[in-house]
């Protein structure tokens, strides 16, 4: 066990983030957050291609609380690689308010898989972003979609917009529910009705098993904060369009920014810009992540 020094430009999360003006409703899921170690209690992976600062769970628990969420979905990152063991850390010290998204292999084991769902594991993360990962083939893909098949779990997937044309047989071809992060990641410079963002929509639109995290304005962002203006359209064309199929996350501790970090309290306050009426935030910050990820099982 050894000590990690992040990497040179690591943004680190703001250490003071403001209360939201924005008042969450009751059972609020902050549906995409991670934690990074600490590293000295959970070891980054070998081959993590970023060194982050630590976030453990302490400061997510208390992130959640001032901003007035009431559970998490901890999605695995990619420094820890497959090791979910801080992940899991989180799952098991939240009396139930946290859910879990893994990386796992092939090779684990039913009773390991048995041990994360018994924690709160409901979903596994596909990544196809190669600053990331490596890229696998398909076929390691659909051995870990028979593992998880008994268990009702679903998948996640993150890539770039570029990808989806070239992987578009491969996502339709799974039957499991799917949730894409980010939006795809689309290229927020390029009209919301142009061909590129048609595509991300016409997958949901043909496929009822794809939902959407519309995550992520500060990634996306070309003009930039404080209103992150340019995503508005895309998150709001994809929140009126399939409103049963939406979720939302902080993405706390936002891996790998480079422009600015976000105060995560004003975040919170772009959710009404996006879902414009009760009945829309209603459904994408309570309904939607709760049906998916705290049904019985
Ligand atoms: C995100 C985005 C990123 C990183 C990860 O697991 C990760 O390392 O997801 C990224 O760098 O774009 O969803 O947090």
């Amino acid at each position: 066990m050894g000590t990690f020094t992040m990497d040179a430009d690591w943004l680190s999360y703001c250490a003071n983030p403001s209360k939201p003006e924005f008042v969450l409703p009751p059972g609020s899921v902050d549906a995409h957050c991670h934690v990074f170690g600490p590293g000295d209690q959970f070891p980054y992976a070998p081959e993590r291609k970023y060194t982050p600062c630590d976030a453990g769970r302490d400061e997510l628990f208390a992130l959640r609380d001032l901003l007035g969420f009431d559970k998490n979905v901890v999605v695995q990152a990619t420094c820890h690689g497959s090791d979910n063991s801080a992940m899991l850390d989180v799952l098991r010290s939240s009396g139930d308010r946290a859910r879990g998204v893994a990386s796992i292999r092939p090779d684990f084991s039913s009773d390991q898989l048995d041990e994360m769902h018994e924690a709160g594991v409901r979903a596994v993360r596909f990544n196809y972003v190669r600053r990331l990962v490596d890229p696998k083939p398909d076929a390691y893909y659909h051995q870990i979609v028979e593992r998880i098949a008994p268990l009702g779990w679903h998948v996640v997937l993150y890539f770039e917009a570029a990808d989806l044309a070239e992987r578009w047989n491969f996502f339709t071809s799974l039957d499991s529910l799917v949730v894409i992060d980010h939006m795809g990641r689309p290229d927020v410079t390029k009209p919301v009705d142009g061909p590129d963002f048609e595509l991300f929509l016409r997958l949901l639109r043909e496929h009822e098993n794809f939902w959407s995290k519309v995550t992520c304005p500060e990634r996306l962002t070309v003009t930039g904060p404080p209103g992150y203006d340019d995503v508005v359209p895309f998150a709001r064309k994809v929140i009126e369009e399939f409103p049963d199929r939406v979720l939302w996350g902080t993405d706390w501790p936002h891996p790998n920014l480079k422009s600015h970090m976000p105060d995560d309290g004003k975040l919170v306050d772009f959710i009404p810009r996006i879902a414009t009426t009760e009945a829309l935030q209603h459904q994408l910050l309570v309904d939607n992540p709760t049906r998916l990820y705290w049904k019985e099982s």
